[in-house]
C-alpha cells in the first residue's frame, strides 16, 4: 500500500486535507474533506507540478501524460489529472471519496510531488463549448492548492 497526503494551501481561506492510497497496481482511492468554499460544484485536478512558489498558478496544467483533451472522469479521452467536480454544501464543506485508475502513487505516471488544485467555478467537463472546455473545463481561477506528498 502506498499512501499519499495534500494539505491545502488558500489566499481565499479554503482549508482541507486530501488522502490518496494504492494496493499494487490497483485503482487509487482519493478521500478529502475541504471547508471555506462557494456552495456547489467546483473543479478539482491534479496539475503537472509541486510548485507553489507563485502560489497555484506556477503548477501549471493538468497533468497530462498522454497528450489527451480535458475530459470527465469516466472519459476515454481526458487528462490523467481530471477528477471532475467537488460538490459543497450549503455551509462550504464537502467530503468526498473518488477513485480513479489515472493517478497511480507509483511509477513513470506517478502524481507523487505533483499538486491537486481546487477552483472557483465548476468543470464542464469538456462539454461546454467554450474555448477553454478542452483545456481546463473553463473552470475558474485556483481557490486552493497542495503538493501531494507521500506518507507513512
Ligand atoms: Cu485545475
Ligand atoms: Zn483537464
Amino acid at each position: 500500500m502506498v499512501k499519499a497526503v495534500v494539505v491545502l494551501s488558500s489566499n481565499e481561506g479554503v482549508t482541507g486535507t486530501i488522502n490518496f492510497s494504492q494496493e499494487g497496481n490497483g485503482p487509487t482511492t482519493v478521500t478529502g474533506s475541504l471547508a471555506g468554499l462557494k456552495p456547489g460544484l467546483h473543479g478539482f485536478h491534479v496539475h503537472a507540478f509541486g510548485d507553489t512558489t507563485n502560489g497555484c498558478m506556477s503548477t501549471g496544467a493538468h497533468f497530462n501524460p498522454a497528450g489527451k483533451e480535458h475530459g470527465a472522469p469516466e472519459d476515454e479521452n481526458r487528462h490523467a489529472g481530471d477528477l471532475g467536480n467537488v460538490n459543497v454544501g450549503d455551509d462550504g464543506t464537502v467530503s468526498f471519496t473518488i477513485t480513479d485508475n489515472q493517478i497511480p502513487l507509483s511509477g513513470p505516471n506517478s502524481i507523487i510531488g505533483r499538486a491537486v488544485v481546487v477552483h472557483s467555478d465548476p468543470d464542464d467537463l469538456g462539454r461546454g463549448g467554450h474555448e477553454l472546455s478542452k483545456s481546463t473545463g473553463n473552470a475558474g481561477g485556483r481557490v486552493a492548492c497542495g503538493i501531494i506528498g507521500l506518507q507513512g
